[in-house]
């Protein structure tokens, strides 16, 4: 049943795009599946397979090629700039926490745990600069209390824009990341 004035689709076609949310999600599930099957340097065609059979991506009718390509291209620059080394081991996708729900969670062969969090949309206003910069001090304070003193850290990485990308520490203190001059 559809709310009063919402007209209620044919089975799950839907005719609106995907939203910023559904996209982001689609993009953690997808990252963690590939994380999760060992793949640290995925072909394009590997992950054009995996972002085209998602279910959400069956159900879209119009958009749909809009919505592969966006996903196509926060996988592939994922792993082109942001994909970390074999010392860290991959925990899991969409991981709840007390407070918070984490994209990425990796585990260093040191014990250190690292949390990714993703962002496919791109920041347009000041409101959403400061939302942007209001759930990363959530996720800090929510990985501080659920990893004590092994927390490494939240990168808060902008696959749309991923030189505005940051890793936040636990002490507060934040670095961006390294890129080419020029940039
Ligand atoms: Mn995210």
């Amino acid at each position: 049943m559809g709310r009063a004035g919402t007209p209620v689709g044919n089975g799950d076609q839907r005719r609106q795009p995907l939203d910023g949310r559904e996209l982001g999600t689609v993009a953690h599930v997808a990252i963690g599946e590939l994380l999760a099957a060992g793949v640290h340097r995925p072909t394009a065609e590997e992950i054009m397979k995996l972002v085209g059979r998602h279910r959400l991506l069956q159900t879209v009718t119009m958009y749909r090629q809009a919505a592969k390509q966006k996903l196509v291209g926060a996988v592939a620059v994922y792993f082109r700039f942001f994909a970390l080394d074999e010392e860290w081991r991959f925990v899991g996708a969409e991981v709840p926490v007390r407070g918070s729900r984490f994209d990425l969670v990796f585990e260093g062969t040191d014990d250190r745990v690292l949390v990714d969090e993703l962002k496919t949309g791109r920041i347009q206003t000041v409101e959403e600069r400061s939302a942007a910069e209001e759930q990363l001090r959530r996720h800090v304070a929510a990985g501080a209390a659920e990893y004590c003193r092994c927390f490494a850290g939240v990168r808060q990485l902008w696959l749309g824009a991923p030189t505005r990308s940051v890793w936040a520490k636990p002490d507060g203190s934040s670095e961006t990341l390294t890129w080419p001059e020029g940039w």
